[in-house]
């Protein structure tokens, strides 16, 4: 259909979009002079495509900046870890969004209790792998419905820290349950997601590090080490994946209250409650915001590497307790 439409001056003297948008204002912006009753037709008919084209950028500029939000609504998200703290407040927050949801983790309980709750607001498929077992994890994600399998955000969340210990006591299985977790996990996870991404060239990836992989700490020696590689693939990921259009972004927090520290020191609840006492830590809920607010940016927007500590927090090491 042509853009040009042959109508008469006054008609479109009062076009009136969104209440205020005039056409004198439009057309001073596309210099049509009104008065100048001697143009030719043809004239009139460029000059009014032009206005047209104008009316329609104006429109979606007013739109864009009225909401500069990227709709989720029946997008399919598939978090790891999803069983508790930051992977459970996420699959909260996603599932009021209409983010259909497939939710992995090992506690299977969990899982089901979860899919009870949430799909109240959205669907939701859980998957019961150790980020460990290769065969499973691709099995598992080969095994979705197709429903669920064209998969638009990736959460790489599942992790832990095994132990606190100088590297010279450190217990070989919690090294290898750190990388064999937190890195080739999430390698696996990752490997066995991306294709669908890759097609439609389209994706979203948030993987979740640490302020462990922006420096070292005393005796946190491995487990820094495995953050320091999700912050290096994160890196590769983006660098890799962009000439898909797929968005690569790393949300990286301080000291949050989760099962993390119980896990850290092995139900050792004592020592793990003491980790989180005397400052406001950061809540599972403060994380699962950001991560919402990353995957909402417009799509030309990409929150490559956001670091969030507590206000208490200012490094690894330095925190404002009190003492009482
Ligand atoms: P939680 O211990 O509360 O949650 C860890 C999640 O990871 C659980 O859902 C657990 O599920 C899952 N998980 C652990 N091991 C495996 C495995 N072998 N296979 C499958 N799933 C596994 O800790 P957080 O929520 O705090 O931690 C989430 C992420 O945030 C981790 O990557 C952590 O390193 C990172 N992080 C945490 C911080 C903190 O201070 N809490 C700070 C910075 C980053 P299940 O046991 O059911 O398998
Ligand atoms: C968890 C935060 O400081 O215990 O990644 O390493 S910290």
């Amino acid at each position: 259909m042509s853009p040009y439409v042959d109508v008469g001056i006054t008609t479109f003297e009062h076009i009136d979009i969104y209440g205020g948008f005039t056409a004198s204002g439009c057309c001073f912006s596309c210099n049509l002079n009104y008065n100048d009753r001697t143009d030719k037709s043809t004239r009139y008919k460029f000059r009014i495509g032009r206005l047209f084209s104008v009316i329609k950028k104006q429109v979606n500029d007013i739109r864009f900046h009225k909401n500069r939000t990227m709709s989720t609504t029946n997008k399919t998200a598939l978090i790891t870890g999803a069983t508790s703290g930051i992977g459970w407040a996420t699959a909260q927050l996603f599932a009021k969004h209409k983010i259909n949801l497939v939710l992995c983790g090992r506690r299977q309980e969990r899982l089901t209790a979860l899919k009870e709750e949430l799909k109240q607001y959205t669907t939701v498929h859980t998957l019961n792998f150790d980020m460990r077992d290769k065969g499973a994890v691709f099995s598992a994600i080969e095994s979705l419905p197709a429903a669920f399998a064209d998969i638009d955000i990736l959460i790489n969340n599942a992790g832990n820290a095994h132990g606190l210990e100088p590297i010279q006591d450190g217990s070989i299985d919690d090294w290898d349950a750190m990388l064999d977790i937190n890195v080739k996990g999430l390698l696996y996870v990752s490997k066995a997601v991306i294709p669908v991404m890759v097609v439609k060239k389209r994706g979203h990836i948030i993987n979740i590090g640490s302020t462990a992989g922006k420096e070292v700490y005393p005796n946190g020696n491995v487990y820094c080490a495995s953050k320091h590689a999700v912050d290096a693939l994160n890196q590769g990921m983006r660098i890799d994946l962009n000439p898909y259009n797929i968005r690569v972004g790393a949300v990286n927090p301080g000291m949050v209250e989760t099962e993390f520290s119980a896990v850290r020191f092995k139900g050792d609840e004592d020592r793990a409650t003491k980790v989180y006492q005397g400052f406001a830590a950061l809540q599972a809920e403060d994380v699962a915001d950001i991560i919402h607010f990353v995957v909402t940016r417009p799509y030309h927007v990409n929150i490559a590497d956001l670091v969030v500590m507590s206000t208490a927090q200012a490094s690894s090491t330095i925190v404002n307790k009190r003492n009482d």
